[in-house]
């Protein structure tokens, strides 16, 4: 007998309310899956002719799997408003502005390999609200620490749809069958192996990496002898890496003084499943899941991955 998503409501103390939008996610994950099988023969890869906040240029797909997922959170009920990596202020469910939580979303991460065919994913996280209820949501409700949010997971479009969560109470994965169209428990209880796996890193602007990162990859290569892989989509590098063990990196560099990742979209989700799933979530100054944010957009460099990696690149 198969196990669904239900089995979210029976996970710790937050379990019960993190399940109808996890399963909003989940029916998200499913439109967008379906989206990237059929976009080659439909009009929808290449550029949308816009920039993003970040100044990136938006592919039609970071534009449409945006607006899929905004409308699978809408209709949950359940939450209040959604930040998004694609769009520059918070955008509030109208209908529901009263709601308790605030889901914060990078819908298609990894958008420059959908050109290759190459895997991608959603990330998304979710908090509970600061504001009072009778007011609308701000920004300032998703201006959260990561040691404060309830929810957070990814989904994998890759050879499966696969969609990795925690509710604070370990990480599991589940996998769409394909025989029933539903998410299906695949990979419970996910914990990072303590030893083995490999490091991944965009090693080309290891020249101008900052913080004498260069030497400290070094030092941890032969410390650890791990070996290397790359795909250049977070979501696919930190599925290896938590599945296969190592470390996971973006440092900062002469280019990018606070790294490329951005701290809510990307940094704070995976910060999360990481030591949910017995890792550890770094950043130049400490625990990722400890950063206070600025704003919306703020980037961040991150170190994500077993203990013995992580604390062997740092020390
Ligand atoms: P995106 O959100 O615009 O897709 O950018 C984030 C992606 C991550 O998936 C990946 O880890 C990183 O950019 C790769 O960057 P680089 O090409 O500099 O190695
Ligand atoms: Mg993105």
């Amino acid at each position: 007998m198969s196990i669904t998503l239900n089995r979210i409501a029976e996970q710790g103390t937050n379990g019960v309310a993190m399940m109808p939008i996890i399963q909003g996610v989940a029916r998200a994950a499913a439109t967008i899956s379906a989206l990237l099988r059929s976009a080659v023969f439909k009009d929808v890869l290449g550029e949308a002719g816009a920039e993003n906040v970040q100044g990136e240029q938006q592919q039609k797909l970071d534009v449409l799997t945006d607006e899929i997922f905004f409308q699978e959170m809408r209709a949950t009920g359940f939450v209040c408003a959604v930040g998004s990596e694609e769009q520059e202020q918070l955008q509030v469910v109208e209908e529901y502005a009263h709601a308790d939580w605030l889901v914060l979303v990078d819908p298609l991460d990894g958008s420059s390999n959908l050109d290759i065919d190459g895997p991608v994913g959603t990330i998304f996280s979710i908090v509970k609200r600061t504001s009072p209820n009778l007011q609308r949501p701000q920004e300032m409700d998703c201006l959260q620490p990561g040691k404060q949010i309830v929810a957070a997971g990814y989904v994998l479009y890759g050879p499966a749809t696969m969609l990795v969560c925690s509710v604070g109470n370990g990480v599991e994965g589940y996998s769409i069958n394909p025989g029933t169209s539903r998410f299906e428990l695949s990979h419970p209880d996910i914990r990072i192996p303590a030893q083995g796996g490999y490091y991944s890193v965009n090693e080309a602007y290891s020249s101008s990496w900052l913080g004498g990162m260069g030497s400290r990859l070094g030092r941890m290569k032969r410390e650890t002898g791990l070996g290397m892989r790359y795909v250049g989509s977070m979501v696919a590098d930190m599925h290896r890496t938590l599945l296969k063990g190592g470390i996971f990196l973006y440092p900062a560099d002469e280019n990018k003084p606070n790294g490329k990742l951005r701290l809510l979209y990307e940094a704070i989700p995976m910060g999360f499943l990481m030591e949910q799933a017995g890792g550890q979530a770094m950043s130049a100054d400490g625990r990722v899941l400890e950063v206070m944010p600025q704003g919306l957009h703020q980037r961040i460099p991150v170190f994500l991955g077993a203990t013995a990696a992580v604390s062997s690149l740092l020390a």
